[in-house]
């Protein structure tokens, strides 16, 4: 059958989405409508299009804004430049797949499987991580532990169990060498600063930048001792850190948000001393302070300090100062207590527009000026005195030794007003590896489609760009601040999920959009998010797909996040967070994890399958520093199966990669760097003079690499 292959190079101006038209065709072909068929973008600006069956045609390229080319004529496969010209063959500047010629290296030694010194190593893609939530991880000192007002769990005797508060630095310190075994070398965990609101054990209600929470710290174990001890076993820490909003109550010090003190709340049909919630007996306060209240906030009017330093009982009446009745009252104003008004709010520490809602969801300026929730209150981040605030508290972080951050709710904060606050932490700590989490489920092209309805601004792709288009992300350079791969991780739902790879190309030939590819980090699930259904549980999938998504997200580009409990399919098909009114921790995929951590059951936690095989999957990518960081090349993906190349030019590190997922696949390259290949999974050797044929097993992979070291690690059920 005829066919021909036609690539256009994208001119300046024009959009992202282009078409090929074309009439008179031989043999003739039915009519083609307009704009007619698009094309795959293979990045650096270049175009594909296969068109089978059709020996010559008339065609214009279009780009549904508008531009189009003139009339062309063509008999033969070609690349048509930006500046009109036809080649037979690419141009000089494309970086087509299958030209590499790079002399071939001598043999790499030997690597060791641990990874190098923290001291030496400067480049974040070299890194695993391991993400988890400090609170649900491991408890090392139970007098630390706090029941959130909300979401209380009970056993059958009415008695409160499992703690929100729970895990802390002591019982991470004491599990860093679990971590550093299953081969991740840096630990996300979430924010440390100290938190408020009814459910804050997860840290993302920041009250005070400037203090750690005394919930997460014990005697020996500071946040300070959890940096040195994770450096001492060349760990490193990425600390999570909210921008975006503070809690309901203010920001200690700073501002405060007008309320009542929670004392005071009855319910209504209730009265005052007969409430009975776990520990909170009497009324709501905080039990863990002496005047069960826990906003100790300086810059709090006279009246509300006054309440703070006594009347624990919460029996003494108090006016509100804002309405003139008298609490405690059965059933007052819960939103005086717990809420905000956002009339109220002092504007130059928030914004002053309101609660998201509806559309909001989706249109930037509401999205990043209005409030998150009720107790994610919108900061004024473009305010020099609120960026004065975070940007030196955070910098005390570093300074205490903090490896990286991770920035929560990126897609909140316009993405120039973002980027001051990114380079001034750059600028404290040169080399500081910083990357965003812009949530979306879908492909997050924007403006660029992809079935997206949101625009490109708060899409993942444009944090990561300097540009100002969003139709064009070459309109900008690298932002320095990569993502979360939402993008690809969206994708597994009707992949991994489904047992296939089918569709994962689409997502990796849009690569190029992204500001620098090879530093985005990838990842299989989180604390939010899954790949099942409306991307909201614990991976739900049989244990062999889930070890298919790490050999996918192990070998591609990007750095690879695993959320704690993945090695053990912990809760698996649990919701991640709460969803019913009733629900607690326990039922959800952020359910107490330190169980499996205990000394009597920490051996068979290390058994479970998954653990070998990620374990397995960091001592191969520790090695290989193609894996760590070139972007891929020669990729085809055939639902079943996928291959592609990784070659890191700087190491001359050069890796050929083949998925197979459900059943066994052959693979075949052609148009590869000549010489001896070691596949780091079975040790096989092949030599190969451009042309490679290999076989590899279902729900494994084969890792070629050039001149490799041979055989990594020990066979599992799934790498073999
Ligand atoms: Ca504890
Ligand atoms: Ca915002």
């Amino acid at each position: 059958m005829p066919s021909l292959t036609l690539y256009f190079e994208r001119r300046p101006g024009w959009g992202a989405r282009i078409h090929i038209h074309w009439w008179n065709t031989r043999p003739a072909t039915p009519e083609c409508t307009w704009p007619g068929l698009p094309l795959t973008p293979v990045g650096h600006g270049w175009y594909r299009v296969e068109l089978p069956g059709i020996e010559s045609l008339h065609l214009v390229f279009s780009d549904g804004l508008g531009h189009q080319t003139r009339d062309h004529h063509r008999a033969t496969d070609g690349w048509l430049d930006a500046r009109g010209h036809w080649h037979d063959g690419h141009p000089p500047h494309l970086d087509a797949p299958a030209v590499s010629r790079a002399p071939v290296r001598p043999p790499l030694s030997l690597l060791s499987l641990d990874p190098r010194p923290l001291a030496e190593r400067s480049d974040f893609r070299e890194e695993t991580i391991y993400f988890l939530i400090t609170t649900r991880f491991y408890d090392g000192d139970p007098s630390n532990n706090f029941f959130c007002r909300d979401r209380i769990q009970f056993d059958a005797d009415g008695n409160p169990v499992d703690p929100h508060w729970r895990g802390d630095f002591k019982g991470l310190i004491a599990r860093l060498d679990y971590i550093r075994d299953l081969g991740f070398t840096a630990i996300w965990i979430t924010p440390p600063v100290e938190n408020r609101s009814g459910l804050d054990y997860h840290g993302y209600h920041p009250y005070d930048w400037t203090r750690i929470d005394p919930r997460l710290e014990s005697p020996g174990a500071t946040y300070q001792d959890l940096i040195d001890a994770a450096h001492a076993k060349d760990l490193k820490i990425i600390q999570d850190v909210v921008v975006n909003h503070s809690c309901q109550y203010g920001i200690r010090g700073q501002v405060h948000v007008d309320h009542l003190p929670i004392k005071y709340y009855v319910p209504h049909g209730s009265e005052q001393g007969r409430v009975a919630h776990g520990p909170y007996q009497g009324n709501l306060g905080n039990y863990a302070w002496p005047n069960r209240d826990d906003i100790d906030n300086p810059v709090a009017p006279a009246w509300y300090r006054e309440r703070h330093a006594r009347d624990p009982e919460g029996l003494e009446p108090l006016v509100d100062p804002k309405t003139g009745e008298t609490v405690p009252k059965p059933g007052y104003a819960p939103g005086r207590f717990f809420g905000i008004d956002p009339q109220d709010l002092d504007p130059a520490w928030y914004h002053q527009e309101g609660f998201i809602s509806g559309g909001d969801w989706e249109s930037v300026h509401p999205l990043q000026y209005k409030h998150l929730a009720g107790d994610c209150i919108d900061l004024a981040t473009e305010r020099q005195n609120v960026k004065d605030y975070l940007i030196g508290a955070i910098k005390r972080y570093l300074d205490m030794g903090v490896d990286a951050l991770r920035i929560d709710t990126v897609k909140h904060i316009e993405r120039d007003n973002l980027l001051e606050y990114i380079r001034a932490w750059k600028a404290h700590k040169p080399g500081l590896f910083v990357f965003g989490e812009n949530l979306v489920k879908g492909y997050g092209w924007g403006d660029l489609g992809g079935g997206d309805n949101g625009p490109s601004q708060i899409r993942p792709w444009w944090y990561t760009r300097l540009g100002h288009d969003p139709h064009d992300p070459e309109s900008g350079g690298d932002s320095g601040f990569p993502q979360l791969d939402f993008g690809l991780f969206s994708t597994f739902r009707d992949t991994v999920s489904k047992g296939t790879y089918a569709g994962t190309a689409q997502i990796l030939g849009m690569d190029w959009i992204y500001g620098d590819v090879t530093q985005l980090v990838t990842f299989l699930q989180n604390h939010d998010v899954g790949p099942d259904n409306d991307f909201k549980y614990r991976f739900k999938g049989e244990q062999w797909m889930a070890a298919a998504a790490y050999n996918l997200i192990w070998t591609v580009r990007g750095i690879p996040c695993l959320y704690f409990g993945e090695e053990i399919e912990f809760m698996k098909g649990a919701p991640q967070d709460v969803e019913g009114e009733k629900d607690t921790l326990h039922q959800t995929g952020r359910a107490y994890f330190g169980d499996h951590l205990s000394d009597a059951r920490i051996a068979a936690t290390q058994a479970h399958p998954l653990y070998r095989h990620i374990r397995r999957l960091n001592q191969i990518r520790h090695a290989i520093p193609a894996l760590q960081k070139a972007r891929l090349s020669h990729l085809a993906e055939w639902g079943s199966g996928m291959r592609f190349v990784r070659h890191h030019s700087e190491s001359g590190s050069y890796a050929i990669v083949g998925l197979a997922i459900g059943c066994d696949q052959e693979m075949g390259l052609d148009g590869v760097q000549p010489g001896i290949y070691r596949d780091a999974v079975s040790g096989r050797e092949i030599e190969c003079d451009g042309r490679i044929r290999f076989h590899v097993k279902a729900n494994s992979a084969g890792i070629y690499v050039l001149d490799g070291p041979g055989k990594i690690g020990e066979d599992g059920l799934y790498l073999r």
